[in-house]
């Protein structure tokens, strides 16, 4: 098919064009276009021949690893010794082995993440492994894992962390790009094939307390330049940011949106006249398309830990998701016209624990057994469908069904925004499932049924819909075998807030939180002497996270007079994006009867406390 790829300018001019003119990745509406003609315009938006190719391949895998995999910490500060880093048995092709069985097209590796430690030896700085003793500083765990991914087949990619708490010119503007810069220059030059670029939206204070101002024209262009098949992600202008870090993918889900992209200065002053964000519900219906000037195909990726911390920490090995948990996130971001880019952190002898390669391969076993049988006969061929069009087919006799799969051929755009499922037995049609978007893949869940036949309905589209693919599968139910977290070691009966109302914080349950105007410390009287060797702390359970804490102090006391400050991290990294239980152990034991956890900073620097639960740790 021809592709014509239209400018802003020559938009304006062509209206009533017919529907074989695409936009590629992005559209910028004429001043004083109807609704319609927008809406038009929105289903000729087209993929990039890159995105099409990120997109078809629904599974991806990160690989956080670094400092933190060896401090504990999921934000190291940058004042790290590079002599932490010392993987005993790092072994690439043991982690490429398990992500290839487990289905995986391409592995993503933290080059850098916030703690400036870089996994290749830069000639930007000495915070690397060349600084460290693993392999006398010879090391290149980046050059590894390439190598790895070339003999096994995989895809590679890098996360480069723009946040960066080591660098001293961080801050400074153009040096800071500078460096940056040339840190990608050695990372897209110097190890091949690179399809994914990852760039966090995390942008906190340097090691001289400021905030830097990226130039990411230079920074993409760079991309552009030396590998031209490469996404670039988050903040990137390819790939987009689901929004949670939790694996919860929209059930409407356009991959032409209204948001504009991170990297772009108009982004503040359009997204905030939207009113929209990463975050939103809605970043593609038609009352925001009506209101948009520009659409950009803007796909979304899920990227979730398949732990609940984003590095490995030896006490989370029981921690691993279960089957169904992965499943459900399956469903929820392949299913949801996402890809999913799921974590795999390697620990600290630079292996990819058992627990996680045994979960993986039964991932994979279950999606490949679930999706290798399509119930339906002749499902392969292609249709269009105008609004209100149904198509039938005939269902495999006997077969037990529950799950429904719909694809569209997004390279002509995405278009369906509603759609029903029936299925035919004993002489009638009864509802089965429904939906709203389509997109690259959407699979629905409904109750175990047997039909002759399905009907298929669009039942609202901008435009003809081009339907690729249709399946009925019988997925085997699951069990949640997820164990609950202890938050504590020490049962909460008899233990007092002092100061304040906050029982909902003692109460051994996260559900119930205790909100509090201002920064308001929670104190405690447990009634007896222990020997404290850490604390944890849930934030709300709630959608809402005003006052969550990220910074805070913690305390404990012997007779609530006199107070000693406890040797803690002082922030809980990342909370913002993944709230979590925490667990913060101080690496030695304190006698207390009271605590303090005292909030220095909540995430979003508002003046208020939230806790969903603290529990105390006596190991
Ligand atoms: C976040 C980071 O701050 C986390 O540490 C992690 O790298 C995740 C993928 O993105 O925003």
């Amino acid at each position: 098919m021809k592709r014509i790829i239209l400018t802003a300018v020559l938009a304006g001019a062509c209206f009533g064009m017919h529907a074989q003119d695409y936009y590629e990745k992005h559209v910028s509406f004429p001043p004083g276009a109807s609704v319609e003609q927008k809406i038009d315009m929105a289903s000729r938006l087209v993929p990039t021949p890159q995105q099409l190719e990120w997109q078809q391949m629904e599974f991806t895998c990160f690989l956080h690893f670094g400092i933190n995999t060896f401090t504990g910490r999921e934000w190291g500060d940058g004042t790290e010794d590079p002599n932490l880093f010392n993987p005993t048995e790092l072994d690439c092709e043991q982690w490429v082995r398990a992500l290839k069985e487990g289905g995986f097209k391409m592995a993503i590796i933290t080059a850098k993440h916030h703690d400036g430690f870089c996994l290749w030896p830069t000639r930007t700085t000495k915070h690397s492994v060349a600084s460290s003793s693993w392999k006398n500083g010879q090391g290149d765990v980046v050059r590894e894992l390439r190598s790895a991914c070339d003999k096994y087949g995989l895809k590679f990619g890098v996360y480069l962390s723009p946040w960066d708490r080591n660098a001293e010119c961080y801050g400074q503007g153009e040096a800071y790009n500078q460096f940056f810069v040339e840190q990608l220059t050695e990372l897209l030059t110097n190890y091949g094939e690179v399809h994914e670029v990852w760039f966090d939206g995390a942008n906190g204070e340097g090691p001289n307390g400021k905030k830097q101002e990226y130039d990411w024209d230079a920074i993409l262009s760079t991309i552009r330049r030396l590998q031209p098949k490469a996404v670039t992600a988050i903040m990137g202008d390819d790939v987009r940011w689901v929004g949670n870090e939790g694996g919860l993918g929209r059930a409407t889900e356009w991959s032409a949106t209204a948001l504009t992209p991170g990297c772009y200065p108009r982004r503040t002053e359009q997204n905030q006249a939207l009113g929209i964000e990463a975050m939103s519900k809605d970043l593609g219906s038609r009352e925001l398309v009506a209101k948009a000037s520009e659409l950009f195909w803007y796909p979304s990726e899920v990227d979730v830990s398949i732990r609940p911390g984003w590095f490995y920490h030896a006490e989370q090995d029981n921690q691993v998701r279960s089957l169904a948990n992965l499943v459900n996130i399956y469903y929820q971001s392949v299913g949801c016209n996402s890809v999913l880019l799921l974590n795999i952190p390697p620990d600290k002898r630079g292996l990819i624990h058992e627990n996680d390669v045994m979960r993986i391969r039964e991932l994979t076993e279950y999606v490949k057994n679930t999706f290798a049988d399509n119930k339906l006969k002749n499902s392969a061929e292609k249709w269009t469908a105008q609004v209100g069009e149904s198509k039938e087919y005939a269902v495999k006799a006997d077969a037990l069904v529950n799950t429904f799969l719909i694809q569209e051929d997004i390279s002509k755009g995405q278009r369906v925004e509603g759609f029903t499922v029936e299925l035919f037995s004993n002489g009638a049609w009864r509802p089965a499932a429904e939906g709203t978007t389509v997109g690259y893949k959407r699979l629905i869940r409904f109750s175990d049924s047997k039909a002759e036949k399905v009907r298929i309905t669009i039942t609202a589209s901008r435009g003809e819909a081009n339907i690729s693919g249709i399946g009925l599968y019988d997925a085997e139910p699951l069990v949640d075998k997820t164990v609950k977290v202890k938050l504590s070691d020490v049962s909460v009966e008899g233990w007092k807030a002092i100061g304040a109302e906050a029982e909902a914080a003692i109460d051994g349950k996260q559900e119930t939180v205790w909100k509090a105007d201002g920064l308001v410390p929670l104190v405690v009287d447990m009634g007896t002497e222990m020997e404290v060797a850490g604390f944890s702390y849930a934030p709300s359970s709630e959608e809402d996270l005003t006052g969550t804490i990220y910074k805070y102090h913690f305390y404990v006391s012997t007779d609530g007079q006199d107070w000693t400050k406890c040797d803690a991290a002082g922030e809980f990294s990342n909370i913002m994006h993944n709230p979590v239980p925490y667990f913060v152990r101080f690496g030695k034991k304190y006698a207390a009867r009271y605590f303090k956890l005292e909030p220095v900073a909540e995430i979003d620097g508002k003046s208020a406390t939230a806790i969903g639960e603290v529990g105390i740790l006596l190991k």
